[in-house]
């Protein structure tokens, strides 16, 4: 059975699967048609091709790094053959893409077994994070959590008020502190209420300021001093928003807030309004930190656990001969 078969398989039965495939269209179309057109002078897996292949992988945004060491693993793999057909090199490029990914399934919220869990939403202004906090919301009350949010982004005009809006939307409490006040202050109220309510989940939904890494990381380490000190081992976890639209640019974003933080994962955003969804096999090849969730569009109900299964189907589906094998 072909390496396309064995994904197929897998994500055939998922009952999400078109909501799912249809928020990478963008790049499953980009990618695929660009590998059906390297079938018209394909020869083998000869420099040409392999310089072609760069091209596509690097114009949907795999980063230099991830694509070298693909193509170098293809040109491997291609040599222990006599005979590669097309069809053969788009299986061998297709396994390869998914052992990069190397997708583990350990439990992606870290839980407080002692009382709430809190998350830090961290990522510079626009990434999406207060927009990722109510489709949050919306995942944990599905699985039937409490949740409540803390509006620790006091520096953006308006960023209160459109978190106060979302949980006012999905009747959670939001806590509040004034615009320009203390973020970390914030924090501690959130944690306050949680652990006086019993409330399973605290959201806090973080600035984003950037522009100077000494302020960025004296900022998140006081917040995670004084959260820690209101309930123990907080934040339990640090998820970086990340706008999968910026490319290559916010990868370098991220470098700064893995040097400021401890991330424990990450949440790729806005994956339905790019063609260059590559970007998440560079994100776990060069920072070693798996993909959670995927963004796939505006709404509360629009987030997904990033499957790397789907996501290579979505493109190789495309691929003209790869299901022959
Ligand atoms: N297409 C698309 N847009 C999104 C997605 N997530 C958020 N947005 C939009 O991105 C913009 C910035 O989001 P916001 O949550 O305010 O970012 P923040 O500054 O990090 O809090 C808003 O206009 C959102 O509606 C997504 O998954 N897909
Ligand atoms: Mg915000």
């Amino acid at each position: 059975m072909s390496f396309f078969s064995v994904i197929k398989n897998k994500i055939l039965g998922r009952s999400d699967k078109d909501t799912y495939l249809s928020g990478f269209r963008k790049t499953s179309k980009a990618v695929s048609s660009k590998l059906n057109d390297l079938k018209a002078d394909y020869k083998g897996v000869n420099e040409e091709f392999l310089e072609e292949l760069m091209v596509i992988l690097l114009e949907s945004d795999v980063g230099i790094e991830t694509a070298n060491e693909i193509c170098h693993q293809l040109e491997k793999k291609a040599n222990e053959y006599f005979d590669v057909k097309f069809n053969n090199a788009m299986n061998f490029l297709l396994e390869i893409m998914y052992d990069i990914y190397d997708q583990d399934d350990e439990p992606k919220l870290i839980e407080n077994p002692d009382g709430p869990t809190v998350i830090f939403l961290v990522g510079v202004n626009g990434s999406a994070k207060t927009t990722t906090a109510a489709k949050l919301i919306n995942m944990y009350q599905r699985e039937g959590k409490s949740v409540c949010v803390a509006a620790a982004d006091t520096f953006r005009a308006g960023a209160i008020d459109q978190l106060a809006k979302w949980a006012e939307k999905m009747n959670v409490p939001c806590i509040k502190g004034k615009e320009n006040g203390d973020p970390a202050s914030v924090c501690v109220d959130g944690c306050r209420y949680a652990l006086e309510h019993n409330i399973d989940i605290l959201i806090c939904d973080t600035a984003g300021r950037l522009q100077n890494k000494v302020n960025l990381m004296k900022e998140l380490s006081k917040m995670h001093k004084v959260v820690n000190r209101e309930i123990e081992g907080a934040p339990h976890n640090v998820w970086l928003v990340l706008d999968s639209t910026t490319g290559q640019n916010g990868l370098n974003q991220a470098k700064v807030f893995l040097d400021a933080t401890n991330v424990t994962g990450i949440i790729l955003t806005k994956m339905d309004g790019t063609a260059k969804g590559g970007i998440v096999l560079a994100i776990k090849h060069t920072l070693h930190i798996p993909v959670y969730y995927i963004g796939l569009g505006e709404k509360e109900e629009d987030l997904r656990p990033f499957d790397v299964s789907s996501y290579l189907y979505s493109i190789f589906e495309g691929v003209t001969e790869v299901e022959k094998d």
